[in-house]
């Protein structure tokens, strides 16, 4: 016999809001997004404001600008009322967390907050594993904190680092994860905090498995910008020389404008479930750096090994990129290739931009802005 029946929730909702039905507080469109203020934050927040939502973001207090990547979709509210607000708050921070549920009553949620870098995390793994995983706890709890679990629909943005060492090729939503750095393991528990939160009170809540997504908004230290911002500062003689760890590294890149539409697509489906979105194409870090050169003007040819390795210019000599070992990583993910089929077949979503487009793309702007600096300083 079920010697456990009925069993409760461990608790009670400790915030009682006065709440309709879900059905009819889902009339409202009301999102919030954690790590609003990043690559995918922006891209998200413009989309969600196209679709008429009102959008709540939750920033950090910093001592200096962070939100530069909203500057032009936020308004000053005193000047113009509009549909993008701003919450100071942190994933480390639940009492904060719940506060800010309490107030926005969200209709979807995105959890877009995370210490985002992979080689940072072998540098501060305790922390990226609080923030990366029991950030997202926190956050889960926030919302049943407040009654809402069977009201909010919850997107957790998971990672292609997850499967890091290679087990099969391409991966897909059934591949075994074997994460390879603390981001990818804090990563892992907040995967399966979300599947168990679904299964457990019955949560709407779904992990997006995202590879690579990039854009001109991608934070300069990841290795697409770095290296399309290198070849624009190097084109136009302010920058000698790019330096770089592991450049035979293949990664399956994207367009971040993308990839959030995939993240919406998620939380508007009858279940929740989880979901690889990926190009279905893998390119080395090298070949990365060949095109964007070449947009440039430059071909580049290597040569040397190792960390010897060295990229030449064909035409005048000069060495254009080295190996510098301090971007070598402790253990590195080596190859990812993922299978979007299911987000295809599903969801109808397929990826629009192409990797020659998204290079393209990121060394225009890289060159754009690199122009800019050079006349006002003139
Ligand atoms: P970014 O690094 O550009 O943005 C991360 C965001 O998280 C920023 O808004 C940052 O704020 C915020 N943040 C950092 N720490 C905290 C904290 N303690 N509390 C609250 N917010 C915090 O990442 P992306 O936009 O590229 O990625 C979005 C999410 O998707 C991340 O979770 C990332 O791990 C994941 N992901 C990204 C992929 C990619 O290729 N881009 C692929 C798969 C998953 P601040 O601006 O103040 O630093
Ligand atoms: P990744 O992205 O680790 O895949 O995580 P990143 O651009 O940092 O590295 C990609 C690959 O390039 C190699 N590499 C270098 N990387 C950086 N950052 N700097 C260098 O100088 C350099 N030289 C070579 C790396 O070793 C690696 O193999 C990103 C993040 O957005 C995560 O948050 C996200 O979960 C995953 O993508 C999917």
């Amino acid at each position: 016999s079920n010697i456990i029946p009925d069993v409760p929730a461990p608790f009670s909702p400790l915030v009682k809001l006065q709440l309709p039905s879900p059905e009819e507080y889902n009339k409202r469109k009301v999102a919030l997004i954690s790590g609003i203020t990043g690559q995918d934050g922006s891209y998200l927040t413009e989309l969600l404001l196209e679709k008429g939502y009102e959008v709540h973001g939750i920033i950090r207090r910093s001592s200096s600008f962070n939100t530069s990547r909203l500057h032009h979709l936020y308004a000053d509210q005193h000047e113009r009322p509009n549909k993008l607000k701003l919450h100071h708050g942190d994933l480390s921070d639940s009492t904060n967390l719940v506060y800010i549920i309490a107030q926005v009553q969200p209709t979807e949620v995105y959890n877009l907050g995370a210490q985002s870098h992979v080689k940072v995390s072998f540098d501060m793994a305790e922390y990226t594993g609080d923030v990366d995983g029991l950030g997202t706890l926190r956050l889960l709890d926030a919302i049943r904190t407040c009654g809402l679990e069977k009201h909010v629909r919850f997107y957790q943005a998971s990672t292609s680092e997850l499967y890091g060492k290679v087990v099969e090729t391409p991966q897909s939503e059934t591949t075994p994860f074997y994460p390879r750095s603390p981001y990818g393991v804090a990563k892992l528990y907040s995967y399966w905090i979300t599947v168990n939160y679904r299964e457990a009170y019955g949560m709407f809540a779904c992990n997006g498995i995202l590879f690579n997504h990039e854009s001109p908004r991608r934070g300069r230290t990841f290795v697409t910008r770095k290296i399309t911002r290198a070849a624009a500062e190097i084109s136009l003689g302010k920058q000698q020389c790019l330096y770089l760890g592991n450049m035979d590294a293949k990664r399956d890149w994207g367009h971040a404008r993308d990839y959030v539409e995939g993240m919406w697509r998620m939380l508007q489906q009858p279940t929740a479930e989880d979901f690889v979105l990926a190009t279905g194409e893998t390119h080395p870090v090298r070949e990365f750096v060949e095109k964007s050169f070449a947009l440039l003007g430059m071909t580049i040819q290597w040569r040397g090994s190792g960390v010897q390795e060295e990229g030449v210019d064909s035409k005048t000599g000069k060495v254009l990129v080295r190996v510098d070992s301090q971007y070598f990583r402790p253990a590195e993910v080596e190859l990812l290739l993922g299978n979007p089929a299911k987000a295809e077949r599903i969801l109808g979503w397929k990826r629009k931009v192409d990797f020659d487009s998204l290079v393209k793309e990121m060394v225009e702007a890289d060159l754009k802005a690199a122009k800019s600096l050079v006349e006002d300083q003139n």
